[in-house]
């Protein structure tokens, strides 16, 4: 399929680019790191060869959200954003952005959004979960108090946003003591990015901006396969639960899915089935991914060809406005 809109597509900066290296093995990092640096050369040729036609880019993980000093945090997603913006500018017909916040301070965050969309013409913004405030053992989810108006000013700008997994502290998690092979894209970051979304859908946000939009990567990270478990025990007895419909509901009605790194049918079929395709929105997540392996499954696998197109391209385009 040809010009296709992809969404989890990543980019770094000198600043931000040794976050990635803990993520693969010594002989791949010199290529990771340089299709991360690149946005002209490699990530271009890839896409003109896959069939992506525009991508809407973030920064890589966990990239603002592990700054643990606040100043420094707003300083690297400024510098961050500005860079996107210059390649977009120069590639307005095939590079997007996702502006990267520091949540660590949310008043912060909301000014550099509305910079971001306004001044800069970005499409929303990605965060890579919590974020690390003041000390590097001290951590905010953003279902905390202190977000309330951050998300008004958010839901106010009628922008998406992507909740992208990082890991958890090692220090928080001693499940994976031993077994180090399980944290990162294994199954960790799934696990803390669906309870993150999970926190937000259960804390009243969408109940106070029903039009707000959230996207989740890798299939939305399990909760397609487990949404109806989770309400269906919810169900036996809500005990002040904070919010007003079933999390279900803000599955079906406040979040849209992307393929990224998650290249198989039957995801892709049960996935329709809870959400529907006007819900499901084609990604690659490049160079974490390859556009060689997302393109070859998704342009052959047996969907209907008006599922294809929605998938692909036509959804987003709704979604983005874009031309
Ligand atoms: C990602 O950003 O999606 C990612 C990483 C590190 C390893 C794999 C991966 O940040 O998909
Ligand atoms: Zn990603």
């Amino acid at each position: 399929m040809k010009n296709k809109i992809a969404f989890e597509e990543h980019f770094a900066i000198e600043l931000t680019i040794s976050d990635s290296q803990v993520y693969t093995k010594p002989e791949v990092w010199t290529t990771l790191k340089s299709n991360l640096l690149d946005f002209e050369q490699q990530r271009l040729e890839q896409m003109d060869r896959w069939g992506t036609g525009f991508s809407i880019l973030s920064l890589n993980s966990p990239a603002v959200q592990g700054i643990a000093d606040a100043d420094r945090a707003v300083d690297v997603a400024r510098r961050a954003n500005d860079i996107l913006a210059e390649q977009v500018s120069r590639h307005p017909t095939r590079f997007g952005g996702f502006a990267a916040l520091p949540m660590q301070r949310p008043e912060a965050a909301a000014r550099e959004l509305e910079r971001c969309v306004k001044e800069l013409g970005f499409h929303g913004f990605l965060v890579n979960g919590f974020s690390q405030v003041g000390d590097v053992e001290t951590v905010v989810y953003y279902d905390a108090p202190e977000f309330t108006d951050f998300w008004a000013a958010a839901a106010a700008l009628d922008k998406l946003f992507y909740m992208h997994p990082r890991d958890p502290l090692p220090s928080r998690e001693p499940i994976y003591d031993g077994a180090p092979w399980l944290t990162g894209p294994t199954w960790a970051f799934a696990v803390e990015t669906s309870i993150h979304a999970l926190r937000l859908m259960s804390c009243g946000l969408f109940d106070r901006h029903p039009a707000l939009q959230m996207i989740l990567g890798h299939f939305g990270e399990g909760l397609p396969f487990n949404i109806w478990r989770v309400d269906h025990i919810l169900r036996k007895g809500r005990r002040g639960m904070p919010y007003e419909l079933e999390l279900g509901d803000y599955l079906r009605r406040n979040t849209h899915i992307t393929t990224s790194g998650n290249f198989r049918t039957p995801t892709l079929l049960s996935t329709m089935l809870e959400v529907s395709s006007d819900r499901i929105l084609y990604s690659v997540d490049y160079p974490f991914e390859k556009h060689e392996h997302a393109a070859q499954w998704f342009d052959g696998c047996e969907i209907s060809e008006h599922d294809r197109q929605k998938i692909g391209r036509d959804n987003a385009r709704r979604l983005f406005g874009l031309a």
